[in-house]
């Protein structure tokens, strides 16, 4: 008897939580509004334990390289997948026990029974978007819109329920007639319902799709001038290793990432907005002078730097391609602790961002590196939104997690705090550990000499700050043989090597491993990204 309810209400749970998603979906295109099955996902991952979420990640790393899918590009999507899925799920099962529950009580929901399911599931969902704090959104507007949308839901479900659950109480005589008659209305209501649903939901979510995608294109748009097609050799090259004799292996990345290829990496489930003419920064806490600046502010009053910097993720494995390189513009911290007047007592900076996420920074190690910088601008233009606009700080030799993008405060503080990722257990120092990296055995373009013919291998290696001295290759477990190495963009970029092996038909494995400038070997032995991030030598099988 339960079955029936439980059975019918999650499929209306489904019917119903579909088209609550298009809309929602379509609102957020339209006006920004908060989109709820994202701020669930993100609060979800913001209050599990570390462990659980790593394993989370790790779980759909390992699925997306078992599909052969970039994870640089697909991990955001994949988890917007997930998000939009668990939300669904989580209307199917609510129907369910509605409807069970009604059913097993013998009682027939009305419209106050709607509102109150409504309530139950849109207020503690509003709760959550305050929670958050999200700074793309406009708040009031947005708890009504979404308040208003889950008391309709609930009682639509409600409706649904009194509409399809036989009517309590009932007359036995009249009962087998009532059933034949109410299987074929429940049967004509279900499709009427299916058919309208899936309407909204497919009106709603293609135009929100349509309108994404636009937004997309305009936003890459802007990025398209990058450096990056200045690095053919004219004299006026902003590239300083533009007359380097080792060049590339044809099939390598690129030396100079395009903006629109740098990887992307963000606590939430989308890139954070900040609107720029609103956005200033206030530099309070331990200070003699608390300062409040804006964006013309850090670019007209205080030196400008410029530096090639390689980025990287510290949760990437051997090879990862969480790792880009950009020209990053901005203010020395130096500069800007000496404006505010940072007092003798101070010792670290806790530094905020717009996502909620939040870093500490050691005082000494700002006076000890004069590069550390408040950046905004990359590749020559304002900071990308995905990639922390207005303002991101850059620590040489720190992997991203060190290093908050989105930033909207700093307060200089005695005692140390905890960052987001330290938190949730990854290492508080979380230097680059250094790494090198096969990414072509180019037999496309094998070179021929009188005597021999040479297949050129290629690829990067990478240290933060620290520089490289040697790269090696090994092919097929013989010696480690030395690369050429070509001067890198600047002493915190990635460099690039090549190698020029005398060719040798059949399967054969190719290995390559570095040195740090003052001679440190890179650790061969294997360890996995957390907490440290990984180590161990990268493998290329190929087949000439
Ligand atoms: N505010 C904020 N800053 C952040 C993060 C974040 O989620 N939120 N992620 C960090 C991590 S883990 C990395 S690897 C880098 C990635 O920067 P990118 O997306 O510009 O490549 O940003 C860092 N700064
Ligand atoms: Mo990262």
């Amino acid at each position: 008897m339960t079955r029936l309810g439980i059975r019918t209400g999650a499929l209306v749970g489904g019917l119903l939580t579909a088209p609550l998603i298009g809309l929602m979906f379509l609102a957020r295109q339209l006006f920004g509004l908060a989109f709820a099955p994202f701020e669930l996902f993100d609060w979800i991952t913001r209050v599990l334990p570390g462990d659980v979420v790593t394993f989370g990640i790790d779980l759909m790393i390992d699925t997306m390289l078992f599909l052969g899918v970039n994870v640089a590009n697909t991990a955001k999507t994949g988890e917007q997948v997930a998000a939009v899925l668990m939300f669904l799920v989580g209307g199917v099962v609510v129907g369910a026990m509605f409807f069970g529950i009604m059913e097993a009580r013998r009682s027939t929901p009305d419209v106050t029974t709607g509102l109150v399911l409504g309530a139950l599931f849109g207020l503690p969902l509003a709760g959550i978007s305050i929670a958050l704090d999200q700074a793309n959104a406009v708040p009031g507007l947005n708890l009504i819109w979404a308040i208003g949308l889950f008391l309709v839901w609930g009682v639509a479900t409600s409706k649904a329920c009194a509409r399809l659950l036989p009517p309590y109480p009932r007359i036995a005589a009249e009962e087998e007639e009532a059933r034949s008659v109410e299987r074929i209305n429940r049967r004509q209501f279900l499709i009427t319902l299916g058919a309208s649903t899936a309407t909204i939901t497919i009106v709603g979510a293609g135009v929100g799709a349509v309108l994404a995608r636009a937004e997309r294109k305009r936003v890459q748009a802007e990025l398209d001038d990058s450096m990056a097609h200045l690095s053919e050799g004219t004299s006026d090259s902003p590239f300083p290793n533009i007359n380097d004799r080792v060049l590339p292996v044809p099939g390598t990345r690129p030396e100079y990432t395009p903006v629109k290829y740098h990887y992307k990496v963000f606590i939430r489930t989308e890139p954070t907005v900040i609107e720029g003419s609103d956005w200033t920064l206030p530099v309070t806490g331990l200070v003699d002078k608390p300062l409040m600046l804006s964006l013309d502010d850090l670019r007209n009053n205080f030196p400008s730097r410029d530096q090639f910097v390689t980025l990287s993720c510290i949760s990437g494995r051997i090879g990862t391609t969480l790792i880009s390189t950009t020209l990053w513009t901005g203010v020395s911290l130096q500069d800007l602790m000496a404006e505010a007047q940072v007092r003798d007592e101070a010792r670290y900076l806790y530094i905020t961002s717009g996502d909620g996420f939040y870093e500490t920074v050691d005082l000494e190690l700002i006076r000890s590196d004069e590069r550390i910088m408040l950046t905004y601008a990359w590749d020559g233009n304002q900071l990308p939104v995905d990639h922390g606009f207005p303002l991101r700080i850059w620590i040489p030799d720190r992997y991203g997690m060190k290093q908050p993008k989105w930033i909207t405060g700093i307060e200089v503080i005695d005692e140390y705090r905890e960052g987001y990722w330290v938190e949730r257990n990854w290492d508080e120092i979380a230097q680059v550990r250094t790494t090198s990296v096969i990414d072509t055995v180019a037999v496309d373009a094998i070179l021929e000499t009188d005597r021999q013919r040479l297949v050129p291998v290629g690829g990067i290696a990478f240290s933060g700050a620290r520089g490289i001295s040697k790269v090696e290759v090994r092919v097929d477990g013989g010696p480690w043989e030395a690369a050429q190495l070509r001067a890198p963009l600047s002493e915190t970029t990635w460099i690039f090597w090549r190698y020029e092996w005398p060719f040798a038909e059949g399967a054969h494995t190719f290995e390559v491993r570095c040195v740090e400038g003052d001679g440190t070997p890179q650790i061969e032995e294997v360890h996995p990204a957390r907490p440290r991030g990984s180590t161990g030598i990268h493998v290329e099988e190929a087949t000439l």
